[in-house]
């Protein structure tokens, strides 16, 4: 089935933030931000902006009615400064005006003084200074300090991965508006509904009853909508709350990129021990973690990153410790992955040295060591799939040994263009580690005309969670998916959702919907069988008809569902879903967080130009374990988009803050994303259709993240390459692996390229 969205999509009738008909009388909303990292507020002067045309009026700290407090999981960020700014981009004040060219004329009338502080940018500078956003998190299996004498080789190094700019293609922005008994309605384009509700009460000192938020789809959320939406949507509800006035606030890209975190930095030191047979028996690692100014969503994605720290191999003794450390850079926050590729970076870095210093593919190390059925987890839940099915599956279609014999013959042939490939095996673990946020709801509604509504806790960002919602609903009923609409996402109607992530949306309010589609299908049959004088489980529906015993009745959908109204029983239903047997225990960083796990094996195939430096992905090669596809095209798309969403952030997407923390790719003519012209010539995805474990609604697998994960394989393609041309070459291990890093490789370290033509081949 088609994505439902496509249709609307194409003709530019889907409805965004921005395509909201505004009510009469709306007003614009433009945050003034903190030009300074750090320092202490000294003086606000809001006269000549005040007066500038159009103003309406200037918000600031002291007009908050409630708390001035938008933090999370830590109470430790104001929605707008009050004494202190600790980021560039912080917003002071929010400007409020007839138009939004008024709203942002003003904004630069604002002036702000402000006595600087020291300002950090790097993490393990914040951590030898103590500056941490929660204590630190030590995840242990065996015994490391009596392993290293086992093994055969030892090998250390320090890795660095840089953040990522969501650049979901609609920016943030919210639209509120009064309504009676001062309830605000909150459009949002947010991954998270009820954080904003939740928030907006807290901030607004009112309860959550009296803010509806609701969204009908957003452009793109990647992890940036999952807490971040929410200042956008509390700037336009204070408005709202003191003018009873409806209040706008879309922002525009470079006050989005400026103001808005990203895919948290790391920094990370590792140490790997292997036996002469290349199992891999001990690892150490450290890694502290650029949380930015605020813990926004920074502990949890810490703790992911310590969960995803082995990535898909069994290891016996480990050690991570991980560090969250206080910046003074704009809140980092959910990306894709939320941490785990930061974690999987790191053991593929320490695993692909131990081949560099071997002399060997990292291939034969990592293949060595995948994980089998009962393997043990650092955190203490135990395998239930064969890592080797994908990796096997992979080489079987694709023939890896086939793939290396042809990219030695291409490079033996070529001077100047070199080839490189890797094989990048995953392993993600599909639920929030927070185990109380798996949690789905679903409200069905059976009209009288047979027409059938869905509203869930599931936000459509453009990963086709709708389409399967109305495949789930269309399937239990039996009735053509014409017959389903799925609602906006209204906290109304569902309420205290989690946010849509963690590549769980689909699974857990899928499973809700199924339910509750189930219970109203009980009751129907019921109905039919009390009239057809037969019992409740030799009624089914198939294809809009009721069968009894197998054969078709003379009751279609519609006279069931009419009959069914008649006898007055209920064709509505609520239903709450959540995976049994999770738990964990954070004081033994021991227990059972995922529901499942998901699998899966890339091979990344590179050409680098050595006279430029460029390069480009030939092919990405996958077979990847999506359970039973609910929907291929949805899947494959997924697949797709994460591969290149993961290739830019390892090879060309480089966020770039000064030492006085600020940004500067601040625009899409500095920050560079992979187009068109860089995705991969090739993109051969194969799923693997399994059926063992799979947990989620219809035994389909979590899709949304995993594949992120195979755009890692593109930094070692490259390296591969690197090193086929320049085999001495010294590469840090720091991502991502841009044109001008991969010249440096090529040609030695430091070097200023026009003063070597000597070494560039003929
Ligand atoms: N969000 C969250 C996530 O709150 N908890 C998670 O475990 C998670 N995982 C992935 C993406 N977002
Ligand atoms: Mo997310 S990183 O919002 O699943």
């Amino acid at each position: 089935m088609k994505n439902i969205d496509s249709i609307t999509h194409l003709r530019g009738e889907s409805v965004y933030l921005d395509d909201i008909p505004l009510q009469h009388g709306t007003l614009y909303a433009v945050a003034f931000d903190s030009p300074i990292a750090h320092g202490r507020i000294s003086s606000l002067k809001l006269e000549a902006a005040a007066a500038m045309p159009g103003v309406v009026r200037i918000f600031t700290a002291a007009d908050i009615p409630g708390q001035n407090q938008i933090g999370g999981i830590v109470a430790d960020e104001e929605l707008l400064a009050s004494e202190q700014v600790h980021f560039c981009g912080m917003p002071v004040a929010l400007v409020v005006a007839t138009t939004e060219e008024h709203a942002r004329q003003a904004v630069k009338k604002i002036e702000l003084q402000i006595d600087p502080l020291p300002v950090i940018t790097d993490p393990r500078e914040a951590q030898a200074k103590g500056e941490l956003i929660v204590p630190p998190r030590t995840f242990r299996i065996g015994d490391t300090a009596g392993a290293w004498p086992e093994c055969a080789h030892i090998f250390e190094g320090r890795t660095d991965t840089n953040g990522q700019e969501h650049l979901y293609i609609e920016t943030q922005g919210a639209y509120t508006l009064p309504a009676e008994n001062g309830v605000i309605r909150i459009y949002s384009s947010t991954q998270g509904p009820t954080a904003v509700q939740r928030t907006a009460a807290r901030v607004l000192g009112i309860p959550m009853h009296c803010i509806e938020v609701d969204v009908t789809r957003l452009g793109g959320g990647f992890g940036g909508k999952e807490d971040q939406a929410t200042t956008w949507a509390l700037l336009c509800a204070l408005a709202t709350y003191h003018l009873r006035k409806p209040v706008k606030y879309s922002l525009h890209r470079m006050e989005d990129m400026r103001m808005t975190g990203k895919r948290h930095p790391y920094s990370a030191d590792f140490r790997i021990g292997l036996s002469d047979d290349l199992r891999i028996i001990a690892y150490e690692a450290t890694f502290y973690q650029n949380a930015g100014a605020a813990a926004d969503l920074s502990p949890a994605v810490m703790e992911r990153t310590l969960f995803h720290c082995t990535n898909t191999y069994f290891i016996p003794h480990v050690t991570a410790t991980a560090y969250s450390c206080r910046t003074h850079l704009p809140p980092n926050t959910a990306f894709r992955g939320f941490g785990g590729p930061q974690g999987m970076f790191v053991i593929e870095a320490a695993i692909a040295k131990a081949a560099e210093e071997l002399g060997l593919h990292a291939s034969d190390i990592q293949q060595r060591n995948l994980l089998r059925t009962g393997d043990e987890f650092p955190y203490g839940q135990k395998a239930d799939s064969e890592a080797h099915e994908c990796w096997q599956k992979a080489d079987e279609l694709f023939n890896i040994g086939k793939i290396r014999q042809d990219i030695a013959a291409f490079n033996a042939a070529n001077p100047v263009y070199k080839k490189g490939m890797a094989v990048m095996p995953i392993c993600f673990g599909i639920s929030f580690t927070k185990t109380l946020m798996n949690q789905g709801r679903a409200l069905v509604h059976v009209y009288t005309d047979g027409s059938i509504a869905v509203s869930t806790g599931a936000v459509e960002m453009g990963q086709g969670v709708n389409t399967k919602m109305l495949q789930v609903a269309s399937t239990v009923f039996s009735v053509n998916p014409g017959r389903v609409r799925i609602n906006s996402t209204n906290t109304y109607r569902i309420a205290n959702t989690s946010p849509s992530a963690a590549s769980a949306t689909a699974d857990l309010n899928g499973r809700a919907t199924e339910m509750a589609c189930q219970a109203i299908l009980q009751r129907m049959k019921t109905v039919a069988a009390n009239a057809m004088q037969a019992t409740a489980d030799n009624i089914a529906i198939s294809d809009e008809w009721v069968h009894v015993n197998g054969q078709r009745s003379d009751w279609d959908w519609n006279r069931l569902v009419a009959e069914t109204y008649s006898r007055r029983v209920s064709l509505s239903e609520h239903a709450h879903y959540t995976p049994a047997s999770l738990h964990y225990d954070a004081s033994k960083e021991k227990g059972h967080p995922f529901a499942y796990h998901v699998y899966g094996t890339s091979i990344t195939i590179v050409t680098i130009d050595c006279l430029r430096g460029t390069y480009g992905t030939d092919a990405v090669k996958v077979v990847h374990d999506a359970g039973k596809s609910m929907n291929l095209p949805v899947d494959i798309g997924q697949c797709e988009g994460g591969i290149v969403q993961g290739i830019g952030w390892m090879t060309m997407e480089e966020v770039v803050y000064d030492k006085e923390g600020r940004l500067r790719s601040n625009a899409l003519s500095t920050y560079k994303v992979p187009d068109i012209y860089s995705v991969p010539k090739e993109i051969d995805i194969h799923f693997l259709e399994t059926t063992k474990d799979n947990a989620a609604v219809f035994r389909s697998k979590a899709v949304g993240e995993p594949p992120l994960m195979y755009g890692i394989g593109a930094y070692f393609a490259l390296r591969n390459a690197i090193k086929a041309f320049n085999p001495s070459g010294h590469l840090a291990w720091d991502a991502p692996m841009t044109p001008e890093k991969v010249l440096l490789g090529l040609y030695g370290q430091p070097v200023n390229v026009s003063d070597q033509p000597d070494n560039i081949p003929a």
